[in-house]
Formats: C-alpha cells, sequence, structure tokens
C-alpha cells in the first residue's frame, strides 16, 4: 500500500488525501456482513430493512456515539488497517511515529438521519492541536467498509485548514477562528444557514486554498487526513447505513 508521489504531495498541501480501491472486497466484505448481523441483533434490522426511529431522531454525533457502543465487532476491526497502511500513514508524519493513539479502530456509523441533509450547524473539530512548528505528528485513516453515497453520512474534511495557524500574521490563532473571518465560511460556524452552494467551491484564505471534501466513494476506498484538519460528521439523508472506520496514529 505505497502512496504515489502525487498522493504523498496531494496530503501535505490539502492535509486530505483519497487512495481508491485501496482495500480488496474480500477485506471489507466480512466486516460489513457482520456489522449487519449486528444490526439484526440490536433490533435495529429486520426483513432487511434498518428500522431504528429512536437513533434517527438523535443528534448526529450522539446518534455516532451510541451505534458505537451497541455494535460489537471487535479485534477483526483491525484487518481493515493492515501493516502496509500503517507504514503509509507513519511514512506521512515529519519524524517517525509510531503507536496507534487508541488501541483499536473506531466504528464511525450512522443511520439515516430525521432531517434533511445540509452543512448547518455541523460539529467542525480538530482532533490535534497544532504544533508550534508546522509538522506532520498525527495522521487518521477513514476506510469505507461499504459504499457511501454523497450526502450519505461521510465524514467531511477542510482541506487546506491544517496550513492556516501557520501563516504569517496568525498568531497561533486556530485554523476555526482564522476561517471564521472569512463572512462565507464563517456561516459553518454559526446558527444562520449554512447550505449555500458556493461553500463548496475552493476558496483562498490568506492565499491558502480551503475546500471541502466529503469523504464518499466505494467500500475498500482509504481517506488519510491531517489530524490538524477541521472536520465533522454530516448528516446521512440516505435510506442506507454509513459504514466507515477510522484508526489514528500519533506521533508519542
Ligand atoms: O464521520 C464521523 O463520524 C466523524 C468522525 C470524526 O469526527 C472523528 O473521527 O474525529
Amino acid at each position: 500500500m505505497l502512496l504515489t508521489d502525487p498522493e504523498r504531495m496531494q496530503f501535505e498541501k490539502l492535509g486530505v488525501v483519497r487512495l481508491s480501491s485501496r482495500l480488496p472486497q474480500n477485506r471489507t466484505g466480512p466486516i460489513r456482513e457482520r456489522i449487519f448481523a449486528e444490526f439484526d441483533r440490536l433490533g435495529l434490522r429486520a426483513g432487511g430493512k434498518l428500522s431504528s426511529a429512536k437513533l434517527r431522531s438523535l443528534p448526529i454525533f450522539r446518534q455516532i456515539g451510541r451505534l458505537e457502543q451497541m455494535v460489537k465487532i471487535g479485534s477483526e476491526l483491525d484487518r481493515l488497517f493492515p501493516d502496509e497502511l500503517l507504514a503509509a500513514m507513519g511514512s506521512l508524519m515529519t519524524s517517525p511515529w509510531l503507536r496507534p493513539a487508541r488501541p483499536h479502530p473506531q466504528l464511525l456509523l450512522s443511520f439515516p438521519h430525521k432531517e434533511a441533509w445540509s452543512l448547518d450547524r455541523l460539529n467542525w473539530h480538530v482532533d490535534k492541536t497544532p504544533t508550534p512548528a508546522d509538522e506532520i505528528v498525527a495522521v487518521q485513516a477513514f476506510v469505507l467498509i461499504d459504499d457511501v453515497a454523497s450526502r450519505g453520512g461521510a465524514t467531511l474534511a477542510l482541506a487546506g485548514t491544517h496550513k492556516l495557524p501557520y501563516l504569517p500574521g496568525s498568531r497561533g490563532n486556530s485554523a476555526r477562528n482564522i476561517l471564521g473571518e472569512d463572512p462565507i465560511f464563517a456561516s459553518l460556524f454559526g446558527s444562520a444557514g449554512a447550505d449555500k452552494e458556493y461553500l463548496w467551491r475552493p476558496r483562498e484564505i490568506r492565499g491558502v486554498p480551503i475546500s471541502i471534501v466529503e469523504m464518499c466513494g466505494r467500500a475498500g476506498d482509504v481517506y488519510l487526513m491531517d489530524m490538524r484538519v477541521l472536520h465533522s460528521p454530516s448528516v446521512n439523508a440516505t435510506k442506507a447505513a454509513r459504514m466507515m472506520a477510522s484508526l489514528r496514529l500519533v506521533r508519542p
């Protein structure tokens, strides 16, 4: 699972890169079936149809956490993060890694939500506070266990935001504060509507191109993300369950 030079360059520039079809179906398929078996066991699927009014009405973040607690897959999830993938992640870091921040990967599941798809009031955050020097010290991998359609609850990333705290004049200000100064991106963090077509167009902030990346695609696709990048869960407006898993490597 070596990274190509263009993939490496894209990761450094944008902080996120998609590696298409990087895992074979014989790795993702059995986990997908295990998840469905868990849905059946938990009464979250009946006759092949997802059913849980209760889950549907939970706020997005809470629903994902709740499903993670309920669905038990265990160490089989490790198969989604083979050694070559961990080595590729480690090779992106400025100085050598390396150990997973958590012993096991995390399941990222979401059921169809009640609300319509939009960018309003999402939960944008970073999982690694930027270090004083511009270094890659933490990389997160997201694996698609099943196909995830656009607007199907994929993680969203604000590509390029890992660079913002290091720009001259940023003085350690967070990416979120810097983006918040821009009238268009500010709407992502406010309470007014943010579902505007123009938010999808790349836009320069102090010379850095920023764009929204939706981590959708096919089972076996892998996204790698610099953990200084702002990202958020999103609304699942399809009828299918969103099935992803993630693992974080953080320099000790
Ligand atoms: O897509 C999701 O469930 C959100 C993932 C996330 O925010 C994270 O892993 O930090």
